[in-house]
């Protein structure tokens, strides 16, 4: 065990995602401004403070030339953040084309859009390749940064092609890679014409994660049924050589919610925001504008609700946030005026000249307005078609404390497997279904509400980001320990 006892305290971590976590927006030739950028991996991995965390990913914008590309890279450096430069023809390819037209849909069981299907599958091959081509550029990047004893930790769907890559560089780098999204039955994934390339290459890594048993399940299944390899209860056997299969659940720095709400600063937008809604229950959906979010869906089921309680008219108001995402995409503009259309007809059938049962914003909220609004709801909504986990039902929980709101939580989210003692859990498509949840919710005795908040409490407090990443590495280095063990024997 000389190796673990030479193990620095801070390992080194190089983290690989397609999108750092800032964005980079241009002011000059040479000159740079970054942003935070929005989303579920973001917010998880920002929590992680154990390692000497790199990040190496795409920063979301074309640079051409040399002089920008080298005054990006600088300015990324003192955010421990390395760029990959992607030119337009692959990012359309690359990830317009096979990682959102493709896999996404897919791998949340959505299908492809009906007109787009034909032109999808003409396309499919150059898409691929482009896909590959991009993996391989993050290999590159990723190799020339690598350093001897480092952990590789390679993050979702975009980056199926990298552990094969890195492994082809160096067998001996430790690579480990996790799914952010669901991993679909493999029946679904059988469907895809790369389906082996793909699964091939993910076999590469030392250790596969996902966010529940069944996820991790369905990928065993797809190894074993579509390339005949032998599934243990450890993961994947392929000629000897065993990859690591486990879940690996997802949390959030839930400390970093519960201290944001003594800030005077929350506690301001709080006193706004209540009295704003003095005379209404409120109700709050925050999710990024996507299909797997169900947000449509949601917000029919609110209508129907509103229909059929003519009581509860001018007594409840829904705050849905969307923050706009993939906006060059022709099915996520649709999306957007679909939400739109529906909200206008809503609030013209429900609204007064004072007030309007549905407030919809398309943006993104800063972290102390978001905490705020978590914590002045009543009921939060949680209604995605289908959902890795979902964090944004963990941040409403940690942001509940005082108020113990209820939690209507779809059950294709993975969350619902570590919230859905607490949560109602609905399915999202039957909106009677979920009515029928709202009104419920917003009827549920203060001591059912305590109990419900306090066991999804319990659990978000527990189970954090830092943990999550921690038991990951810590399970990477244990697993390539064991198979130096296993050779040696
Ligand atoms: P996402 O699909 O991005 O993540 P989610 O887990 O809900 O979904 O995380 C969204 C994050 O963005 C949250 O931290 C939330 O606070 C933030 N956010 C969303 N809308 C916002 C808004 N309008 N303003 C400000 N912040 C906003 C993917 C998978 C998920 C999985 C995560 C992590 O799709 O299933 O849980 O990765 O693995």
């Amino acid at each position: 065990f000389e190796w673990l006892d030479g193990r620095p305290s801070k390992q080194r971590l190089l983290v690989v995602a397609n999108r750092l976590p800032v964005s980079a927006i241009r002011k000059g030739e040479d000159s740079w401004q970054l942003e935070v950028s929005v989303g579920g991996l973001v917010t998880a991995l920002l929590g992680v403070k154990e390692f000497e965390a790199r990040w190496i990913g795409w920063a979301g914008v074309n640079v051409p030339d040399e002089i920008g590309q080298r005054a990006l890279t600088k300015a990324l450096a003192e955010k421990r953040c390395i760029p990959v430069f992607l030119d337009e023809e692959i990012v359309h390819q690359y990830y317009n084309g096979y990682c959102n037209n493709i896999l996404w849909p897919l791998f949340h069981y959505l299908g492809l859009p009906q007109e787009d299907r034909l032109a999808t599958t003409r396309s499919f091959q150059s898409q691929f390749d482009a896909y590959k081509k991009a993996n391989q550029m993050f290999a590159d990047v990723v190799n020339e940064h690598y350093e001897e004893g480092d952990v590789v930790w390679c993050h979702d769907y975009h980056l199926m092609f990298l552990p094969k890559c890195l492994k082809e560089y160096n067998s001996k780098m430790k690579v480990g890679w996790f799914l952010h999204t669901p991993f679909p039955s493999s029946e679904i994934h059988r469907t895809l014409p790369s389906r082996s390339e793909l699964l091939r290459s993910v076999l590469a890594a030392d250790l596969v994660g996902f966010h529940t048993y069944d996820y991790a399940r369905h990928f065993v299944s797809a190894c074993t049924r579509i390339l005949g390899l032998e599934g243990t209860p450890e993961g994947v056997e392929n000629q000897g050589k065993l990859t690591r299969v486990a879940a690996f659940p997802i949390g959030i720095d839930s400390d970093r919610f519960i201290r944001a709400l003594e800030l005077p600063q929350v506690q301001e937008h709080m006193k706004e925001l209540k009295e704003r809604f003095s005379d209404r229950k409120v109700m709050l959906g925050v999710d990024r504008l996507d299909m797997i979010k169900g947000i449509p869906q949601k917000i029919l089921a609110f209508e129907k609700f509103l229909e059929e309680n003519p009581n509860w008219r001018d007594k409840v108001v829904l705050l849905q946030i969307a923050v706009p995402t993939r906006t060059d995409v022709p099915e996520y503009q649709k999306l957007t005026s679909q939400v739109h259309e529906i909200v206008g007809r809503i609030n013209g059938k429900f609204g007064t000249l004072t007030a309007v049962p549905i407030h919809h914003l398309d943006r993104s909220l800063d972290f102390h307005a978001l905490c705020a609004l978590y914590a002045v709801t009543d009921v939060a909504l949680v209604t995605s078609l289908r959902d890795g986990m979902n964090l944004v039902s963990y941040e409403f929980v940690a942001c509940q404390a005082s108020k113990k709101g209820v939690l209507i939580l779809s059950e294709f989210a993975g969350a619902a497997q570590s919230l859905g003692a607490g949560a109602i859990l609905v399915n999202p498509w039957n909106i009677t279904e979920v009515a029928n949840s709202i009104g419920y919710a917003l009827n549920m005795p203060p001591d059912e509400r305590e109990k419900r908040h306090w066991h999804n409490f319990m659990h978000v407090t527990t189970h954090t980001s830092q943990e999550w990443a921690e038991t990951f590495v810590s399970e990477l280095n244990d697993t390539i320990l064991e198979a130096q063990l296993r050779t040696k024997q």
